[in-house]
């Protein structure tokens, strides 16, 4: 093990999930932090589509932490040494926010076969029960694909309203509790949801999804990811370019492009799956 104790290794494997592992100080997330936010103050609402999708392709800061040391030990402990980054989405709940994401499994979206994919939830601020974190059923990643359907524009942060439609026993929940600084690692079958923040203070991660680089993508559309470490034998994706500075013109060009591929994707990825559910009813 390079980063997770062999307990949480196993809680990995069990449970699905586990948490949490200080991968940052106290001080560098609250850097990161005033990062973020000095970007929403200079760019406003534009700022948002930024950090929707791919920001490692636009933001300095964000490449840093995606390439932290800490970090990848941690998920090289849990897929392997040879690591490309599939997408990234920063999380936001704002003070006394209603908005809330519903019980899914993120392996509804992503066309990646193995469903092996793990997310990196790292949380920039505090992320507990009263401000919304993540709440999931711990060992539902063993339960195969469940069905989900869409509910557009319900409050949810997903950009469907995705949500599962078939019972699931959720007798069992467990809290991801984060402190600036820590993060969860979550694997893509796992049921997981979170509250609305009932607090008056945000609350902030990024959600970062690696793969081994022997994932393939089972849709029609090549493609893009980051090699983060190792080696890529299998040449399933294109590579993407690393910024070396806010806005790289070299590398906007390109993240226009993987952002469109990435929805295409997606979108068909959802289509496939609502006629999987339709079938299976
Ligand atoms: O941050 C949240 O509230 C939801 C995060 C999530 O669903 C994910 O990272 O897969």
């Amino acid at each position: 093990m390079k980063r997770l104790t062999e307990a949480q290794a196993k809680e990995y494997a069990a449970e699905g999930c586990t948490h949490p592992v200080r991968v940052f100080s106290a001080a560098q997330a609250a850097h990161y932090l005033s990062c973020l936010e000095a970007g929403e103050r200079s760019m406003g609402a534009e700022f948002k589509k930024v950090l929707r999708t791919k920001a490692h392709l636009s933001l300095k800061w964000v490449d840093e932490v995606i390439h932290d040391s800490n970090v990848l030990d941690a998920v090289e402990d849990v897929i392997g040494p040879d690591i490309l980054l599939y997408n990234l989405t920063v999380w936001i709940k704002n003070a006394n926010d209603p908005s809330f994401v519903g019980w899914h499994q993120d392996s509804t979206y992503f066309p990646l076969d193995p469903a092996v994919q793990v997310t990196a939830w790292i949380a920039l601020t505090d992320s507990v029960a009263e401000n919304g974190s993540v709440n999931y059923l711990p060992g539902s990643q063993t339960l195969g694909q469940l069905r989900h359907a869409e509910a557009p524009g319900d409050g949810s942060l997903l950009s469907k309203g995705q949500h599962i439609v078939e019972p699931v026993d959720s007798s069992v929940v467990k809290t991801i509790p984060l402190q600036p600084g820590e993060m969860s690692l979550h694997h893509t079958r796992l049921v997981h949801y979170s509250d609305p923040n009932n607090s008056s203070r945000r609350r902030i991660g990024l959600g970062v999804s690696y793969i081994p680089t022997s994932v393939r993508c089972t849709g029609s559309v090549r493609h893009t990811a980051m090699l983060m470490r190792g080696v890529d034998r299998h040449n399933h994706f294109d590579h993407e370019p690393r910024v070396r500075f806010d806005f790289d013109p070299e590398v906007t060009a390109f993240r226009a492009d993987a952002v469109a591929r990435y929805y295409a994707a997606r979108d068909e990825q959802v289509e496939i799956r609502t006629r999987e559910f339709a079938a299976a009813r």
